[in-house]
């Protein structure tokens, strides 16, 4: 799927503003007509991008979960011949159904996805268009992060477990569009889709042309261009700079790729452009390499999260989270626990960051899979991949985040013909990028996953849910489960440990939820993790405090940040700034 692009064939107008809302819990807006427009009596203002619980806190909505109705007008413009308009959304949670001048327009895919609506035939290009939106922030039944409700709870007997909302997950399940939504005009006979294999040497482009159409590739920068042409259904175009400059998180070298199609007659039928890097990162027996080096994984576990917005893309807060990244001197980062904004990704490769980019499946209870479950992990996959596959930063395929968190027996029996179906599926999607999952203590050491996957994730709290406040003991037990997980012969990688803080707590000795205890923990796990030779590398859980639904067991948020919530260093960010970065 290709970005939102702005050039000479393309044009991408950002809906992004003041829309209205209605919330619909008994499910009856269709009946009333919402899909041809919002009364607007009865409508609320709201912000799009943003989730609608901290903006409309105060009308009721905090916890609200369940359908709304959100409505904008905009005006489509006169066409160029052969163009086609389109409306395209980064991510509307969980689920969207859109109509457009009243009627039915498309729905989205899996969730925190970009989807596309087609308006031909909906609207008149040189005309108002009303748009309207359903959204739901209630998840399948199915899905590969499944629906759990509070009857779940009682019906099970886990009142303990019990979340307001209803989650099978530790953070907030914020409503609303989430990511801009995007007017797109292209040119209908243009790209629909590349790929780029990207390697040290060169770069590859391949595309599907359309009879009689060339496709003229450029890649520029650092005072020079180089370029290749090719023709047909499976056109593929090579670009090897000479010298090639590598790009890293150290060092960033981004070059602009340009893909042109030109008609026979030589017209400019479209254009597309991208940055891009030339990188290569691999798995080699129990290490990882970039570039060719062994390399030590050093970053965060983080959350799209932050007052008000909620989930909605929050630009200047983005920007600000690059800048603690580096300042920590972390260099990766895991998209816990689900795709996040392309916006993100395009820092991650301007400023220098590997991604491990994860489909958004948490928990899974295999006492409730089903084939449709496997089937919408699949295609929850394979929508990640397509979407992400062209990126530099992206060096790995998370699946699942602590499938087997129950402890339920089916994880043993069920998982491993799951694993085998799912890993085989993205592997035969994207060969060129290890996969991996992340681990729970609960699943085993020898959890089902690892024997598909190619790069081994952890998450682990010893010393924090168990041995509390005892190092000593929590980092034996980190010890003997890297000793019996290097049994597999693949590399480690710590993708969460951590500890709650509440900023401005503190104490002389080891004491839960003080700034020390986090930092202390923080060493210890450092120095266990840089000590063992299966071990590539940790991942702090979490970058900062987030908001999480209600539960006895958090005080708002999920206080393991290194960061508060509003971005302010805990005693842990210096002590990380010391382990990480050279200079510290
Ligand atoms: C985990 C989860 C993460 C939680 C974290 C915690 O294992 O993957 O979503 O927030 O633990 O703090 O308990």
């Amino acid at each position: 799927m290709i970005r939102p692009l702005d050039n000479a064939r393309r044009s991408a107008r950002d809906l992004s503003g003041v829309w209205h809302i209605a919330f619909d819990p008994d499910e009856s807006g269709e009946a009333q007509g919402w899909h041809r427009g919002l009364a607007r009596e009865s409508a609320l203002p709201i912000a799009v991008p943003g989730s609608w619980n901290e903006q409309l806190a105060e009308v009721g909505y905090m916890n609200y979960v369940g359908s709304a109705w959100l409505e904008t007008r905009f005006w489509l413009p006169p066409l160029g011949p052969g163009d086609e308009a389109v409306l395209r959304f980064g991510s509307v949670d969980y689920h969207a159904e859109v109509w457009v001048n009243g009627q039915p327009a498309g729905r989205s895919g899996a969730a925190m996805l970009p989807f596309e609506v087609p308006l031909d035939g909906l609207a008149k290009p040189g005309s108002e268009v009303t748009l309207v939106v359903r959204v739901s922030n209630l998840l399948p039944v199915d899905g590969p992060t499944q629906r759990v409700t509070q009857s779940d709870y009682i019906t099970e007997g886990r009142y303990r477990d019990e979340y307001l909302p209803a989650v099978r997950f530790d953070f907030f399940p914020y409503g609303g569009i989430n990511r801009p939504v995007y007017l797109i005009t292209r040119p209908k006979a243009g790209l629909r889709d590349y790929r780029l294999a990207i390697d040290m040497a060169a770069l590859e482009v391949r595309c599907a042309l359309r009879d009689g159409q060339r496709l003229v590739g450029s890649l520029s920068g650092f005072g020079g261009t180089w370029r290749g042409e090719a023709e047909g259904p499976d056109a593929a175009v090579r670009l090897a700079p000479d010298p090639a400059r590598l790009w890293s998180p150290e060092e960033p070298n981004l070059y602009t790729l340009q893909l042109d199609v030109y008609a026979a007659d030589g017209t400019l039928i479209d254009r597309v452009t991208q940055r891009v890097g030339l990188r290569n990162f691999a798995v080699e027996g129990r290490q990882v390499l970039l570039n060719g080096a062994p390399y030590t994984l050093k970053g965060f576990g983080k959350h799209e999260d932050s007052p008000i917005h909620g989930r909605g893309l929050n630009g200047p807060q983005m920007i600000k989270d690059f800048r603690l990244l580096k300042w920590c001197g972390a260099n990766s980062v895991r998209t816990s626990h689900y795709p996040y904004a392309e916006e993100f990704l395009d820092l991650a490769d301007e400023i220098g960051l590997l991604v491990i980019d994860e489909v958004f499946s948490i928990n899974l209870d295999f006492r409730k899979v089903n084939a449709a479950t496997l089937a919408a992990h699949k295609q929850a996959a394979a929508e990640l991949i397509a979407r992400d596959i062209n990126r530099t930063c992206v060096i790995a395929w998370s699946l699942a985040n602590e499938p087997g968190y129950l402890a339920e027996p089916d994880y043993r029996t069920e998982s491993p013909a799951y694993w085998r179906d799912l890993f085989g599926h993205a592997r035969a999607l994207d060969p060129s990028r290890p996969l991996t999952h992340a681990n729970v203590g609960y699943a085993g050491n020898d959890d089902p996953a690892f024997a598909e996957a190619d790069l081994l994730m952890i998450n682990r709290y010893h010393g924090w849910y168990s041995e509390p406040a005892q190092l000593d003991r929590a980092t034996a037990r980190l010890n003997a489960d890297f000793d019996a997980i290097a049994a597999h012969g693949k590399p480690i990688l710590v993708a969460e440990f951590g500890a709650d803080a509440l900023a401005g707590q503190h104490a002389s000795y080891d004491q839960l939820f003080t700034e020390e205890y986090q930092a202390s923990f923080i060493r210890a796990y450092w120095q266990a993790i840089t000590a063992h030779p299966a071990v590539v590398g940790g991942h702090i859980w979490a970058f900062a405090d987030f908001r999480t639904a209600q539960h006895g067991r958090r005080v708002v948020q999920n206080l393991k940040g290194v960061f508060t919530r509003t971005r302010e260093p805990k005693l842990a960010a210096w002590a990380v700034r010391e382990l990480w970065r050279d200079d510290g």
